[in-house]
């Protein structure tokens, strides 16, 4: 019998345009889905580019306007892929057109905006995503795994660094990532999102913050992205840079546990270097994305004299989404973690649910990022909403 299909509206076509569209073309390579994505359009502004976007990565169609995707009855999913300052608007619209919808992250420019966006996708009843695609890491998942089992007892401390540093040239330009009114936030609502919103799955709920950022580099040659991480200067204009270069926050959960948490893209020598500690009263765990088939596991139960923490490598069958992977070392990549996601959202368009991350992970995680930006300016501690 034929396959339920659904019929993806991809927005933008880019970083995570091709990173999304990778997901959807690769995923019968790994997944048996219960429905099937259809690669139906794809939408950019620049119609040269996106139709060759569309022709080389197998796009049925391009649009040079995302609201002909809402407007089209052939559309189910809106995957928006576009800059942090257009999430609200697409998102809204799609689910009033009752389209089912997978945000990138973050999934707003503040709490306001997220809040509307949970409303409308509650009202309409469709399936909502945002995409936080390092708890599709299989070693995250396992983690999630030994905590919940009580394998490392009370969890007392979660501290996460994600360390990048592309933007450490002055004469990097001012790209749409440094500007607030396209991006919301700089290494804040990039970086540090992905470490809040991994402190949530693994830890709970937090109960207050207190936090701190700045910018350490005011005035850039003004510029923009020509693909990739790479920009091309554009005259001698100089603009201000208006957010965040790094920022720090320390939390309290509700669960008692400290969280400390750093982000910053002046970590010069790390690309992308997102990486957790978490110990608990019988055992921790480590993480860091440039080993991120591997999870560092220590238990106290270990024999006196062979205790330490020992790789895991999470490349097993009865490693989360591993076995889906090649036989003989399950090894994945960053491209994978949104082959992992695409597959929880389609059988969550199956099954008429939003598996997490979804709107609410969005807008919990929003108001976590807006609280600690306050605390910043305020430098006083902030007690967040009970969840
Ligand atoms: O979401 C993040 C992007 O903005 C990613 O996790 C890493 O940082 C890689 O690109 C950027």
């Amino acid at each position: 019998m034929a396959k339920q299909q659904v019929r993806i509206g991809m927005i933008g076509y880019k970083f995570m345009g091709k990173a999304h569209s990778h997901a959807y073309r690769d995923l019968p390579f790994y997944f048996n889905t219960q429905v099937e994505p259809v690669m139906q359009a794809i939408v950019g502004r620049d119609e040269a580019g996106v139709k060759a976007a569309a022709d080389r990565m197998g796009w049925h169609s391009y649009e040079t306007d995302w609201r002909r995707l809402i407007e089209r009855d052939d559309i189910d999913l809106i995957d928006i892929g576009v800059t942090n300052h257009l999430h609200a608007e697409i998102a809204i619209a799609a689910a009033e057109a009752g389209k089912h919808v997978i945000c990138e992250k973050p999934l707003a420019m503040n709490v306001e905006e997220a809040g509307r966006m949970l409303e409308a996708v509650n009202k309409a009843g469709v399936v909502h995503m945002v995409c936080h695609n390092y708890r599709f890491v299989p070693a995250i998942r396992f983690a999630k795994q030994l905590i919940d089992s009580g394998k490392l007892g009370k969890i007392y401390h979660f501290r996460s660094r994600y360390l990048q540093d592309w933007i450490m040239d002055p004469q990097f330009p001012l790209v749409w990532r440094l500007r607030k009114e396209v991006c919301g936030s700089g290494t804040h609502g990039d970086l540090m999102a992905h470490s809040i919103d991994l402190a949530r799955y693994l830890v709970g709920e937090m109960s207050e913050v207190v936090g701190m950022m700045d910018t350490f580099i005011k005035r850039r040659p003004l510029g923009e992205m020509s693909g990739g991480l790479h920009a091309e200067v554009s005259g001698e204009q100089i603009g201000e840079v208006d957010v965040d270069d790094a920022v720090a926050f320390m939390s309290r959960f509700k669960n008692g546990a400290f969280g400390v948490f750093e982000a910053t893209r002046f970590g010069k020598g790390n690309r992308n270097g997102n990486s957790f500690e978490i110990n608990g009263s019988k055992g921790s765990v480590r993480w860091n994305m440039e080993n991120m088939n591997q999870l560092q596991l220590y238990v106290e139960d270990d024999e006196k004299g062979e205790q330490g923490f020992r790789n895991i490598s999470c490349t097993e069958d009865i490693h989360p989404y591993a076995g889906a992977y090649w036989p003989a070392g399950h090894i994945i990549g960053y491209e994978h973690t949104f082959i992992n996601i695409v597959h929880e959202l389609m059988n969550g368009i199956a099954e008429n649910k939003s598996p997490s991350p979804n709107f609410t992970d969005g807008y919990r995680n929003q108001v976590i990022l807006d609280a600690v930006e306050n605390s910043a300016k305020s430098k006083s501690w902030i007690t967040l909403p009970k969840f």
